[in-house]
């Protein structure tokens, strides 16, 4: 009865978290490799949230051109996320390397 218990519980766990996997799907996600960002410009629908992700060995940050948004200094595999709630063309940088531009156009 309790082994029964137990296993409802973790299949009830993934239930729950197999939907929040496909809830960052690819389309919102950026990222930094190469000093470079990739995908830009990267579209979204208003209210999503945009996740940007180091592959460099190279710190590097994600910062809104109009201040909206800013990371802290993200080191190899680390991610940053911020959730676009109005429609808009946000423009970012990375503030260690500036020539590392991108655009988040959310519709
Ligand atoms: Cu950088």
């Amino acid at each position: 009865m309790l082994l029964t218990a137990v296993g409802l519980v973790i299949l009830g766990a993934m239930e729950v978290y197999v939907p929040s996997i496909a809830d960052t799907a690819d389309s919102t996600k950026i990222v930094a490799k190469d000093f470079m960002f990739n995908p830009t410009p990267l579209t979204v629908k208003a209210g999503s949230t945009v996740t940007w992700t180091n592959l460099d060995d190279e710190p590097h940050t994600v910062v809104s051109d109009t201040g909206l948004f800013k990371s802290g200094g993200m080191d190899t595999n680390d991610s940053y996320s911020f959730k676009f709630e109005r429609p808009g063309t946000y423009h970012f940088t990375c503030s260690i390397h500036p020539r590392m531009v991108g655009t988040v156009v959310v519709q």
